[in-house]
Order: C-alpha cells, then structure tokens, then sequence
C-alpha cells in the first residue's frame, strides 16, 4: 500500500491540525489519543512516512528505529503521562485491513492506568 500523505497523522506532522504532545524526538512524537481507550493512552508515531508496523519495521533506518522505541519508553517513564506507576501497560499496533487500522500512518498505541480488558472484541 502506497503511503497516502493527506492522512491524520501526516498531517499532524506537518502542523496543520493541533495534537496534545507528550514527548517528541528527531524520529518520533508521542501524542495523546484524542478517543482514549484508557485512562492514559499515547500514540507514538514516526516522522518519516511509514504506513504500518510491517513497512516501518522493514525499511525505516536504524536510527529511525532506534528513535522511535527511545521515545517509547519516554513516554513509558514520564511523570504525568501516567504510564510509571509500575503497574504495567498495553503497547499494541493495528495493522490494515484484519487489523482494523483506521489511520495509515504506522503508530503503536500505547495504554495503561487501569487493567486492560481482553485483546479480541
Ligand atoms: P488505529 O490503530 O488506526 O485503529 O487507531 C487510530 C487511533 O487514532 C484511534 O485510537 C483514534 O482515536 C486516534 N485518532 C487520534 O488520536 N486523532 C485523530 O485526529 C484521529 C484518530 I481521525
């Protein structure tokens, strides 16, 4: 699937629609979900055009990687963001069609402060 630069997340990249940043780097931002599905939720996202898991994982560079799960566990650590109080997480990433991906810009969701309810549904 060709990378489609008029979705959501390219545009938040790009400035034209205001997202709530937690965390930010050379290769990723980290905003919060504006639809959580938890008392914290995060999206992490890389700057380059990546359009899921399997695209980013195969052709980004080791330093876009190695960028991206850095801010992860930022994220996973910051005072605030509610995610460090050692209770544990969900980090998950939905994937095309089977995986009921609605935005096309690889992201991996990243949820916590309450018990996650099952993984199918
Ligand atoms: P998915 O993995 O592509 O299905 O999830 C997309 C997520 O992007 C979903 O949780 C939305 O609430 C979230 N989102 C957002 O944070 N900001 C937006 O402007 C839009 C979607 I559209």
């Amino acid at each position: 699937m060709a990378y489609d630069d008029s979705n959501i997340f390219a545009r938040i990249l790009r400035g034209e629609i205001p997202n709530d940043t937690v965390a930010e780097n050379d290769h990723a931002l980290a905003f919060r979900d504006i639809a959580p599905k938890a008392p914290s939720h995060v999206l992490v996202i890389p700057k380059g055009r990546y359009v899921a898991f399997d695209d980013f994982a195969a052709n980004a560079s080791e330093a876009e990687i190695a960028g991206f799960m850095r801010l992860c566990a930022q994220v996973c650590a910051l005072e605030g963001v509610g995610l460090d109080r050692g209770n544990g997480f969900r980090a998950i990433t939905n994937a095309g069609h089977d995986g009921v991906q609605e935005v096309p810009h690889f992201h991996l969701h990243i949820m916590g402060g309450s018990i996650m309810g099952p993984m199918i549904g």
